[in-house]
């Protein structure tokens, strides 16, 4: 699974991915190797199952505080995003390349209206960030036509000539964006479309196009700098508008601080909380007014800062993932000893043999039975797993 993280110039991008990816404990392995520059890991918030068996974890990837296992999932900073990238303009195709990679798109918008559309710095509320989450949709819509209209006429024909299946032709012909033949199907059925594709007109490629970005690049927005003054007025008036996305206040600034501060042994601090504690009373004036700040400014009235909710939401609540700890009724540990070295990710609906297959090729093939290690009951491969279950597969060989 790969997040995208989008949003025009100077909303705290970067700040939010430093923050995201920032991990208070030095961390070994990283279960992806991210060579590129604007990968990076970050990590969602399960509670771990370890104290409810007893026992202290030992994660091979991401880490555990206080019975918070964070799993680790690829971030990526997607720079560029500028009026009319879907035309070529600045960073243009690498920028809708990038895009075209992410499963899932974290939009941040600076929610203060202290960024303007070209992405300079204005008077606080001045700019009205609505346009921002529009101007999206808009570029990717226009992205999504593009590639549609590449080539449509020549392949329209061809279709009327052979009729073939049409939503699989169609399926295969906008591969590109990775449309499957069922969602294919549905969106041919849902827009009523007429089984001559030569009749598809420019408005009905756009339709599809909307519904397939739609459907494609499920989007939650992170509401950045939720810590400056009014910027709640703005975030009240968007969550009415725009009430078919999951919008998150968010300070991408007070995260940072926080787990920097962490890092350096400052303060106890557990991403996603709404408290940190203070460790060192070595702290600076400056030090110390920052963290009054985001205890009174942002703790209060919104919990947490943000950052670490934009993930856990994208990842459990928009794309309904799953996690699952694998572990035996008789031992909990692997072979080298570590206790629940792992937690897996899983899309909803998942079964107890996608599982199998999920921890080796083999563990599949040689499938017998599941066991749920909380109850220790038997399950079959039909199993469809539930977040937080442990199991434990048993095989023929
Ligand atoms: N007030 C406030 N400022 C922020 C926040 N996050 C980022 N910024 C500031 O916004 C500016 C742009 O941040 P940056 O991460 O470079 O934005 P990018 O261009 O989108 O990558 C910098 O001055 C940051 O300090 C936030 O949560 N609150
Ligand atoms: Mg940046």
């Amino acid at each position: 699974m790969l997040i995208g993280c989008v949003g025009k110039a100077n909303v705290g991008k970067s700040t939010f991915f430093k923050a995201a990816t920032l991990a208070e404990v030095e961390i070994a392995n990283y279960p992806f190797t991210t060579i590129k520059p604007n990968h990076g890991t970050g990590f969602v918030k399960v509670d771990c199952v370890d104290r409810e068996f007893k026992v202290k974890c030992n994660p091979r990837f991401g880490y555990c505080l206080n019975g918070k296992r964070f799993v680790p999932v690829e971030l990526m900073d997607v720079a560029g995003l500028v009026p009319d990238a879907h035309k070529g303009v600045g960073l243009g195709n690498q920028f809708l390349d990038d895009l075209n990679q992410a499963d899932i798109l974290i939009h941040i918008i600076d929610v203060s209206g202290s960024t303007n559309e070209k992405g300079e710095s204005v008077q606080a509320l001045s700019y009205d960030p609505a346009n921002d989450i529009k101007f999206l949709e808009h570029e990717l819509d226009m992205w999504y036509l593009r590639l549609i209209e590449k080539g449509w006429e020549k392949f329209a024909r061809a279709v009327n000539q052979e009729k073939p299946e049409l939503h699989k032709a169609v399926a295969k012909q906008l591969s590109s964006l990775r449309v499957s033949e069922e969602l294919m199907n549905e969106v041919i059925k849902r827009l009523g479309l007429g089984s001559d594709i030569t009749n598809w007109d420019k408005n009905t490629l756009l339709k599809i196009a909307i519904e397939l970005r739609k459907e494609t690049k499920p989007m939650i927005i992170a509401c950045n700098k939720i810590d400056v003054p009014g910027a709640e007025k703005n975030f009240d008036k968007l969550k009415k508008e725009f009430n078919d996305y999951i919008l998150v206040p968010c300070s991408a600034e007070s995260e940072l601080a926080l787990r920097e501060a962490a890092k350096h042994g400052l303060i106890d601090y557990i991403p996603g909380e709404n408290d940190f504690k203070i460790k060192n009373e070595q702290l600076n004036e400056k030090q110390k007014n920052a963290l009054d700040f985001i205890k009174n400014s942002i703790f209060k009235k919104y919990e947490t800062t943000g950052v670490q909710e934009v993930i856990d939401k994208a990842v459990f609540d928009l794309l309904k993932y799953i996690a699952i700890f694998p572990g035996g009724i008789n031992k909990l540990q692997d072979q080298h000893g570590n206790v629940l070295p792992d937690c897996f990710l899983m899309p909803e609906n998942s079964t107890a043999l996608d599982f199998a297959f999920k921890l080796h090729t083999d563990i599949g093939n040689n499938f017998v039975k599941a066991i749920d290690v909380r109850n220790k009951k038997p399950v079959g491969k039909d199993y469809l797993l539930k977040n937080r279950d442990v199991i434990e597969i048993a095989t023929s060989k």
